[in-house]
Formats: C-alpha cells, sequence, structure tokens
C-alpha cells in the first residue's frame, strides 16, 4: 500500500505512481503544469510575470490555496534537485508567495508556504510548486 498523500483512498500503489512521476519528470517529460502554463487547459491565475506565474489549487486545503511555479521547469522537478544557479529562481518563487499572500489578504493575518519533495514530502506533480496556504487557522504538525 502507498502512503496517504491526501487523496482519494486508491487500490494501486500510490508511492510506485509517484515514483513514476518523478522518473518522467526527471528526464523532462511534461507535467499538468505545463499544460496551465501553455494556456493548453484552464486555470485561475492569480500573477504572473516573466518568471513564474501563480494560480489557484484546484483542489484547496483552505479558503486561499495558491501555488507558485517557475515558468521553465529546466531541472527544477522538485526542491531536491535544485542546483547553485537556481538560487535566483528560488528566491524569486519565495518572494512571490508572499506577493500573492498580500494580494489575498493573508499579510494581515499569517499564511503558510509549503514545498512537498519527493514520495516521502507527497510530492505528486513533478515541476516545483510553492503552495501558499491561508485563510483559517492552520495546525501545526502536518501530518
Ligand atoms: O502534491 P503536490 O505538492 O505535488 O501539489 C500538487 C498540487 O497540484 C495539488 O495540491 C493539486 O491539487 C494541484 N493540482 C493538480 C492539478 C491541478 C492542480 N491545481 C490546479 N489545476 C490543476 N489541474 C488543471 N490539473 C491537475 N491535475
Amino acid at each position: 500500500h502507498g502512503a496517504d498523500c491526501g487523496g482519494e483512498a486508491k487500490k494501486h500503489d500510490e508511492a510506485a505512481a509517484a515514483r513514476a512521476a518523478a522518473k518522467s519528470a526527471s528526464e523532462g517529460g511534461p507535467t499538468i503544469f505545463d499544460k496551465i502554463i501553455k494556456r493548453e487547459i484552464p486555470a485561475t491565475v492569480v500573477f504572473e510575470d516573466e518568471l513564474c506565474m501563480a494560480f489557484r489549487d484546484v483542489n484547496p486545503q483552505a479558503p486561499t490555496h495558491l501555488l507558485v511555479i517557475p515558468k521553465e521547469r529546466g531541472n527544477l522537478s522538485q526542491l531536491s534537485k535544485a542546483q547553485e544557479d537556481d538560487k535566483s529562481m528560488l528566491g524569486h518563487l519565495l518572494y512571490t508567495a508572499n506577493r500573492v499572500a498580500a494580494q489575498e489578504g493573508l499579510d494581515k493575518t499569517g499564511y503558510r508556504v509549503v514545498i512537498n519533495d519527493g514520495v516521502e514530502g507527497c510530492q505528486s506533480v513533478y515541476h516545483l510548486h510553492l503552495h501558499v496556504i491561508g485563510g483559517r487557522q492552520l495546525t501545526w504538525p502536518p501530518g
């Protein structure tokens, strides 16, 4: 049985599926986020600049749940693949996370930024993304 990563209970091995997705992405395969970037499938985009975009998570875990992603994934299928020359993009994404949080009014109340990495981190889409979650009292620790 796979890990419980918050989805519906599934009969197949979720960990194996996650490893397959990670392998595909690490080999340059597309993810669903490429289609969002190209506007081939719809998303509610709340911010965009030359480097990144932010849109609403389709399965929100709180009243506000945004994803901030680099438009060019490059090697950043996941945070653990980050290299020295990704530092400016990583900084830009984190800075943008606060900008979009403020745009949602969350700078007044507090919010959370999460990056899930790999199988044990419950990552499901292998294109780096920051979750920006808020609009209710969150709890700690996470599952
Ligand atoms: O599990 P990790 O950390 O990899 O986060 C992936 C996130 O992408 C999840 O919170 C999903 O709910 C979200 N997601 C998945 C899809 C999707 C999306 N957010 C917006 N729009 C989406 N589309 C159109 N399709 C998805 N498969």
